[in-house]
């Protein structure tokens, strides 16, 4: 079952009810459309390791934690996390801020975060997590 419709809905939990809401709370006469994907962290890496979003536009980037073993991870970004780019982090994962801004969120096996942002055109957005001496790279491009 793993990597079907049905495996990634069941798995999803929050990430799905959020993104559901989401879709069907929109006007129906908004041209707008939420962008995003699930990214799932396994065997220390990120998967897919990269993302595209339409560019000038909101997106949403899921990171969930599916480490069968007790590994933290963090998702950390410079670009996701600037003002003007992050428009709301939600989830079961720990954020944690530097002031008011975002700096990391801490994700447990088993938790999952949901970052809300504004995609602007030709650029990319690359997420980390180097906690424990990890060194994982992401990416989310936009068209
Ligand atoms: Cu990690």
């Amino acid at each position: 079952m793993k990597g079907t419709p049905t495996y990634v809905l069941s798995k999803c939990g929050l990430a799905a009810l959020v993104l559901a809401l989401a879709l069907f709370s929109l006007p129906s006469s908004s041209p707008a459309w939420i962008f995003g994907e699930v990214v799932t962290i396994e065997q220390l890496s990120f998967h897919p390791d990269s993302i595209k979003v339409p560019g000038d536009g909101f997106a949403v980037l899921v990171v969930q934690n599916r480490e069968d073993g007790p590994i933290l991870h963090e998702v950390i970004s410079q670009s996701l996390f600037e003002s003007g780019t992050l428009i709301q982090v939600m989830g079961t994962g720990k954020v944690e801020y530097s002031g008011k801004r975002v700096s990391r969120i801490l994700l447990y096996p088993g938790e999952e975060v949901v970052i809300w942002f504004y995609a602007e055109k030709g650029r990319t957005y690359p997420f980390q997590c180097n906690i424990n001496g990890h060194s994982m790279q992401g990416t989310v491009r936009t068209s």
